[in-house]
């Protein structure tokens, strides 16, 4: 078995771009195989990967699926994914944790397009609790553990941001109020190079991969 990270169109895969931040921070070296999307209907991501979802990593023999698994796996590797002090790593994992089984309202409402701007739309009761919840999330923890540096656990991005990174990314492209510490912190996530290049590589994505229901968002209000 090759070691492959399995990813879907950066487009749009809010969950790979977490699973491919995390084995970049960690260092792995796999080949990356990208399957276009096609929303939830995806043949050839159900022929390869054990949950029939993208990111799905093989790496030296062992076979992992679900970011949060990928997230413990490339901890192994690299312990400094998680914050070294045993209660900020508790919550960094609490943190990361709630990002991986919630916030389905604003998912649903502001899905991931890193190509258009479609600020303003997707605002609903349920997708601005999910943003207020999440502002709350981050000032308690960059109150609390992030001095010395713009990620919420200070000077270096670990699992945590990289499990917000398409929170942050939903963020530009929806434009929801947010107040200037939230601001402050989606532009250090944006300007982090690993993310700046998966921004790049999902421009060089070619038009075939476009899907419709998630680029006519502005014409269906
Ligand atoms: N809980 C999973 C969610 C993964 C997921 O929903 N991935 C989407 C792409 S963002 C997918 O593979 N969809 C299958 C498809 O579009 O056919 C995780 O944390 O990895």
């Amino acid at each position: 078995m090759a070691d492959r990270l399995y990813l879907g169109t950066r487009r749009y895969s809010s969950w790979s771009l977490r699973g491919w931040l995390l084995v970049k921070l960690a260092g792995l070296q796999v080949e990356e195989v990208i399957i276009p999307i096609a929303g939830g209907v995806t043949a050839a991501i159900k022929a390869v990967s054990p949950n029939g979802l993208v990111p799905y990593l093989e790496h030296r023999g062992a076979k992992i699926w679900e970011s949060l698994a990928i997230a413990e796996y490339c901890a192994e590797h690299h312990p400094a994914l998680w914050p070294a002090e045993r209660i900020a790593r508790a919550y960094a994992r609490s943190i990361a944790a709630e990002m991986h089984a919630g916030f389905r309202a604003l998912r649903l409402a502001m899905p991931m397009n890193l190509g258009r701007d479609y600020a303003g739309l997707g605002q609903n009761p349920e997708s601005l609790a999910d943003i207020a919840a999440i502002e709350k999330i981050f000032g308690d923890c960059r109150e609390k553990f992030g001095a010395g540096g713009p990620y919420l656990f200070g000077a270096a991005f670990n699992a945590a941001d990289a499990m917000f990174a398409p929170v942050c990314a939903r963020f530009i492209t929806f434009a929801p109020p947010l107040n200037a510490a939230t601001r402050a912190y989606v532009q250090a996530v944006r300007n982090h190079p690993l993310v700046d290049e998966w921004y790049a590589k999902a421009a060089q994505e070619p038009d075939a991969w476009l899907l419709d229901k998630y680029e006519s968002l502005a014409d269906a209000v």
